[in-house]
């Protein structure tokens, strides 16, 4: 078993019941415990601002599939849910579910770059898997506590449960 972070965002057609459903279908995953999951949180969009802004969470996942096959299932629970990829980078959509941490491995191939590649400076991925692990040290040695202190709590706010 090894434990998986997933970010999760949608700024498209209820938010909020997108990542509802996205937690149930990660609940249901083979071989994975869904083992608890953050607040939600309201964020400003980053990237073309002339989107809405998204609903974000961060779900912790204790898994036996290999980090390939996990993808394999998150990208057919996003095209479950409607998402259609388009050419334009980081505009709007109904559900977007990044593995954010495998256990301690570095994966960087034509698939997939874990630790995900700009989760140390967004808010929105931060903030939630605070909640989750705030003693989390990342592979590279670096302390979630140390990404945290140098990114400021701004354009977020947290749902109440
Ligand atoms: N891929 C590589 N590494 C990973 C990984 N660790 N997890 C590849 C998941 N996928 C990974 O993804 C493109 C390809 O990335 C996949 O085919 C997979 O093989 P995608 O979901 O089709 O593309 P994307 O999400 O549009 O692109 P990208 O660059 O991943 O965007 P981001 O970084 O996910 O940003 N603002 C707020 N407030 N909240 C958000 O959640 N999200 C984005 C999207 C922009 N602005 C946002 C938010
Ligand atoms: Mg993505």
């Amino acid at each position: 078993m090894e434990r998986v972070y997933i970010g999760l965002g949608s700024n498209l057609d209820t938010p909020r019941q997108q990542l509802h459903s996205a937690l149930e279908a990660l609940a249901q995953l083979p071989q994975s415990h869904l083992a608890c999951h953050s607040s939600l949180y309201v964020s400003d969009p980053l990237g073309p601002a002339d989107q809405p802004r998204y609903v974000n969470a961060v779900a912790a996942l204790d898994t036996e599939l290999q980090p390939w096959a996990l993808l394999d299932a998150l990208q057919r629970i996003e095209q479950e849910q409607g998402r259609v990829r388009k050419a334009e980078r980081w505009g709007p959509r109904t559900l977007d579910l990044d593995i954010l941490l495998f256990g301690e491995r570095r994966i960087d191939d034509e698939r997939l770059t874990v630790p995900h590649y700009h989760m140390h400076a967004r808010p929105f991925v931060l903030y939630p898997l605070a909640e989750l692990a705030p003693e989390l040290v990342l592979a590279d040695g670096r302390a979630l506590r140390e990404l945290l202190a140098a990114c400021p709590f701004t354009g977020l706010e947290r749902l109440p449960a």
